[in-house]
């Protein structure tokens, strides 16, 4: 463990990614004259960074209308020429990427390369919408008729709203943005209240690729603020679709309001993952990947391991592996060198877990390792624990839900029918994992694991964006990022072209 730094070195290193990245410092001061602000605060030192003049539900309101207005002018730019718009936003997060990385960093306390592998992320996914914006295809099918042709078409949808958490708070959003944005949509983003500024540093730089693309003003505009504001974008009819990224509990709140007025959803919720061990594993590798999937991220991604299945003839073995391991896990401020684990995002995830653990133990779980808190001594209002393994007697009632912290349950199985049936019986279903060699076990869990992810030999976490993001049950059903989550952000139109000229009735029905 390495000391904390001191306010003045989170704030300079802030400074310097918010100027880089063409966002004036000044923004945390201008909450203090503005009918709402939003205070901002850094993890790593819990520091106060200072105040963000929030919107208010007109300004909000109005931020929405002139994007529905720029949908209007941005729709009917042809696709591949949209395109060119997340082409230069790319360029400009490659030329900035540590910039908007040290802004995340401070703000979400990510260790440097996993800042910016999150940008990263979005370099990759503009890629990847350059050359999606080419390939908003259609099938031609068949008519039944003679000199007919009938085909399916892809439109731009309108103004979709994004609502991001803090743990992702620019990657996910990129996801959807450059596919929205190639789709011909406007994007209005609810960033979370724990990272406005790396969503204001993110949208700077996207602000200024569509001044120099000449794509609309206000095409992209953020919302500050917090639920009220989210709620209040939730509720707009101007707006078309609704990603939302957060709990369950958000979920449940976001969908019902959504389909009340006929919006579309897309809902990325709550993970509880787990991960198969076999028999047959490779232990060195099963050992790798466990430990970054549960500790990595300080257990705040969604795709974070949390259940470990383990066969029973391996199990102690593997354990011990563990622990050992998470021994060597440097925790501390992710601005110093070797740091692997940064706080934990506030207070409250810190009491989530501490409840969590008890909760286990009063259900039969031996805590092996980790759960204390650290650094408190040197910076109280920051919280640093130390990464938990946790040994179940079976799959119990704790283990049913995400607590968003670096917890890892075990508990074994002696056959594979068994382990996928613990594996599949808790409500969340978005990412999972096996590791073994045998062919037979890894296609058998790839066609029952009930998760929107399932990988052999890979860890839960680090996804491409190149496959689609996303999960089932109570994670929502959504699909973001690659292969064809495109069609999210269009409205899909059936076309029928009679060249006949005649006039046939489809099913061969008689009229006139
Ligand atoms: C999230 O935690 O919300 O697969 C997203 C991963 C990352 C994305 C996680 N590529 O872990």
């Amino acid at each position: 463990m390495t000391a904390l730094p001191t306010d003045q070195t989170i704030t300079d290193l802030l400074t310097s990614g918010l100027t880089a990245c063409g966002v004036e410092a000044s923004v945390l001061t201008a909450g203090s004259g503005a009918p709402a602000n939003l205070p901002a605060r850094s993890p790593i030192t819990g520091q106060s960074l200072g105040t963000l003049a929030a919107d208010t539900k007109e300004s909000a309101a109005d931020k929405i209308v002139a994007a529905s207005e720029a949908f209007a002018t941005w729709r009917d730019v042809p696709a591949p020429v949209r395109g060119q718009l997340v082409q230069r936003w790319g360029q400009l997060l490659g030329e900035h990427k540590e910039d908007l990385a040290k802004i995340i960093t401070v703000e979400a306390g990510k260790t440097p390369s996993e800042a910016a592998g999150e940008v990263q992320e979005m370099i990759d996914i503009c890629e990847f919408a350059l050359g999606q914006s080419r390939q908003l295809w259609g099938k031609t099918m068949p008519s039944e008729r003679p000199g007919h042709r009938l085909m399916e078409t892809w439109h731009p949808l309108g103004v979709v709203g994004v609502i991001s958490a803090f743990n992702f708070p620019v990657a996910v959003y990129s996801w959807n943005t450059a596919l929205a944005l190639v789709a011909g949509d406007a994007v209005v983003w609810k960033p979370s209240e724990n990272a406005v500024l790396a969503a204001l540093g993110a949208q700077s730089l996207l602000a200024r690729a569509a001044a120099e693309v000449g794509a609309p003003e206000r095409l992209v505009p953020v919302l500050v603020g917090g639920r009220d504001i989210g709620d209040a974008m939730v509720r707009d009819e101007r707006v078309a679709l609704v990603s939302a990224t957060g709990s369950v509990r958000m979920g449940r709140e976001v969908g019902p309001v959504v389909a009340e007025r006929f919006g579309r959803v897309l809902l990325e919720l709550g993970g509880n993952n787990g991960a198969i061990v076999a028999p047959s594993a490779d232990i060195d590798l099963a050992l790798r990947g466990v430990v970054f999937a549960a500790a990595g991220t300080a257990g705040q991604r969604c795709t974070t391991l949390r259940r470990l299945i383990v066969h029973e003839s391996i199990a102690d073995d593997l354990v011990e592996k563990i622990v050992a391991a998470y021994k060597t896990l440097s925790i501390g401020s992710p601005t110093e060198d070797g740091v692997l684990v940064g706080p934990l995002i506030n207070k409250g995830s810190f009491e989530a877990m501490q409840s969590a653990l008890k909760q286990a133990e009063s259900e039969g779980g031996t805590v092996l390792c980790g759960g204390r808190r650290v650094l408190d001594d040197e910076r109280p209002e920051a919280h640093y624990v130390e990464p938990a393994v946790v040994r179940m007697p079976s799959q119990t009632s704790v283990m049913e839900s995400e607590t968003f912290a670096p917890i890892l349950y075990v508990v074994t199985y002696s056959d594979l029918d068994e382990a996928l049936d613990i594996h599949n019986g808790v409500p969340q279903g978005l990412s999972s994992a096996i590791f073994t060699s045998e062919l037979a076990e890894s296609e058998k869990f790839l066609s029952r694991s009930d998760c929107g992810i399932a990988n052999v030999n890979i860890g839960t976490s680090g996804a491409e964006i190149g496959g689609a993001f996303g999960g089932e049950k109570e994670t929502g059903g959504g699909r973001e990022s690659g292969t064809d989550s495109w069609k999210a952000y269009m409205r899909q139109a059936t076309n029928t072209v009679n060249y006949s000229g005649e006039l046939p009735l489809a099913q061969g029905v008689e009229f006139l």
